[in-house]
């Protein structure tokens, strides 16, 4: 059978199967990349409606939308939605796209792999989305899944506990086949200190993968044995202590927030120089403040319990710990500006939400640094002070993120240019409503509101109420991005091999649009 001479196939797929069996035997790091951008938005969309529900019922005091119990599961099951099934697929999406084309390489190295590390990732999520229809519905312990909580609720706590297991054994298989793809199969000339950023941070992210999620799967193992098999790792009356899992979840979970912080770091590396028409300031100082972001990420993850009881020192190590981490991301974070300083700007969608991610995450990453002090911390833990700074994180640091980069590689992917115009709206509206929803939960957090609660006191109203509109007019934004995405596929004027002039990766300077089927067919040498 052969693809290559037929020209139809080498801009498509291979033509074996057609329709639905195309996408799910596909073993092509282009379609899996696909996939994972559209599942990522499906997923975006649930998480999303979860967040609606949510914010409805907190829209004014003595509302009863839900019920307290199932308000809770909605909690539950949007944190994990958007960091499992929403924001880490985005971003293993555009590794998949990338990095094959940024290294020249014909596709990943373990073909097959790659579409079963994706094909666990509908069952995982649907594991966590039935808990829901479990007699007690899903867990009501948050996305944390803290011990004692977990050991009482029902069965739908060991489907999520399962859903977890496939959910990180998926993430181990794409990063081992990420590492060896990166490895093995650069393109002669394609040294390590050549690579665009984009695949370093990915290298570093996919090591960070292999690391913790066996950790993070250990975490929920042990609260299955606890629950089913007798057990009492978190459990004070057997001689166990439930302080213990907050220490191994969270071991795991702060290293997570730099896995979904880096690609998106990664991203926004190779948008800024492309329209600043000029090669990134500083690369060596960017590969190894990445490196440096990923290394002391491993030892901070006490400061998410500073309330525990630990020992004064313990606070201070974390702390100073905690404070470090801004030194490289400063660093990132000051070449970036200096790429921008004195070049050839221009602000096309990509680099709007480029833009808006320098802003907003500098923003989350000084609340972050506010929350680090362990005497403010004590003050504010689990206030919505910590909601509004871990949302800039997620949202306007890794999703504006991710949205410059749909907008920017688009035409690549698609062959295909999106409606300027309609970007540069989807851009304001974002921009805007994140910021009404999110902003003013810093002074509900510093007025003492808690988080994770259904109800609260009337001296917060009017926040709440600015909060809650601005969740459904960022909705109605995203409602507009689908529709751009569609129009492009649909009407979009075909894109040219090079539609951003300052773009100087190889998928830009060496492959045509569309992408043939196996991208690099001989690799191109780099000079
Ligand atoms: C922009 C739309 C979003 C809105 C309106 C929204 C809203 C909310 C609300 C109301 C809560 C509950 C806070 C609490 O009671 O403690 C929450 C929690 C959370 N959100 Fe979002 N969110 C959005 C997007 C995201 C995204 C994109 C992510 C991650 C990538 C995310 C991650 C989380 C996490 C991890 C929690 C904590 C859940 C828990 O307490 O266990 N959110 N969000
Ligand atoms: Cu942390």
């Amino acid at each position: 059978m052969s693809a290559v001479a037929n020209p139809e196939h080498t801009a498509g797929h291979d033509g074996r199967y057609g329709g639905a069996l195309r996408w799910i035997t596909t073993t092509n790091h282009k379609d899996i990349g696909t996939l994972y951008l559209w599942f990522s938005f499906i997923m975006f969309a649930v998480g999303g409606i979860a967040a609606l529900v949510i914010r409805a019922e907190l829209f004014s005091p003595g509302l009863q939308i839900v019920a307290p119990d199932f308000y809770n599961q909605l909690v539950t099951l949007h944190g994990l939605i958007m960091i499992f099934g929403a924001i880490m697929p985005a971003f293993v999406g555009f590794a998949n796209w990338q990095i094959p084309m940024m290294i020249g390489a014909p596709d990943m190295a373990f073909a097959r792999l790659n579409n079963w590390s994706f094909w666990l990732l509908p069952f995982a999520t649907s594991l966590i989305l039935l808990s829901m229809l479990t007699p007690g519905g899903a867990p009501q312990t948050g996305w944390t899944l803290y011990a004692p909580l977990t050991v009482q609720m029902g069965i739908g706590m060991d489907l999520t506990i399962f859903g977890v297991h496939l959910l990180g054994l998926s993430s181990i298989l794409g990063s081992i086949n990420i590492i060896t793809t990166i490895l093995n199969m650069r393109a002669p000339g394609m040294t390590p200190m050549r690579m665009p950023l984009f695949c370093w941070t990915w290298l570093v992210t996919a090591y960070m993968l292999v690391a913790v999620m066996p950790v993070l799967a250990g975490a929920v193992t042990m609260t299955l044995t606890d629950r089913h098999f007798g057990t009492t790792f978190f459990n004070a009356a057997g001689g166990g202590d439930p302080v213990l899992y907050q220490h191994i979840f969270w071991f795991f979970g702060h290293p997570e927030v730099y896995i979904i912080a880096l690609p998106a770091f990664g991203v926004i590396s190779q948008v800024i120089p492309a329209f600043s028409r000029k090669p990134i300031f500083g690369y060596t100082a960017m590969v190894y403040a990445t490196a440096a972001i990923a290394i002391i990420s491993f030892i901070v993850w006490a400061h998410h319990m500073y309330t525990v009881g630990m020992p004064v020192t313990g606070q201070l190590f974390f702390m100073y710990a905690t404070m470090l981490v801004a030194v490289p991301t400063g660093v990132k974070v000051f070449n970036w500006v200096a790429t921008m300083w004195r070049g050839s700007l221009s602000f096309e969608t990509p680099m709007l939400f480029a833009c808006g991610f320098l802003f907003m995450f500098v923003l989350g990453g000084f609340s972050g640094l506010v929350l680090s002090l362990v005497p403010v911390d004590i003050q504010l833990q689990d206030t919505y002070y910590v909601v509004a700074h871990f949302h800039y994180v997620m949202v306007a640091g890794a999703l504006f993120a991710a949205f410059a980069g749909i907008y920017f590689w688009l035409p690549k992917w698609t062959g295909r240019m999106y409606d300027e115009q309609l970007g540069k709206i989807h851009f304001w509206l974002t921009m805007i409503f994140f910021n009404m929803i999110f902003f003013v939960q810093h002074f509900l957090g510093l007025a003492g509101m808690p988080r994770r609660i259904p109800d609260y006191a009337l001296m917060f109203e009017t926040w709440n109420k600015i909060s809650t509109i601005g969740a459904f007019g960022m909705g109605l934004a995203q409602v507009l991005f689908l529709y751009i995405v569609l129009k492009t596929l649909r009407r979009g004027e075909p894109a040219p091999q090079r539609p951003w002039e300052g773009a100087d990766s190889l998928e830009w300077t060496h492959l045509p649009t569309p992408v043939p089927h196996h991208t690099f067919q001989t690799p191109p040498v780099i000079e």
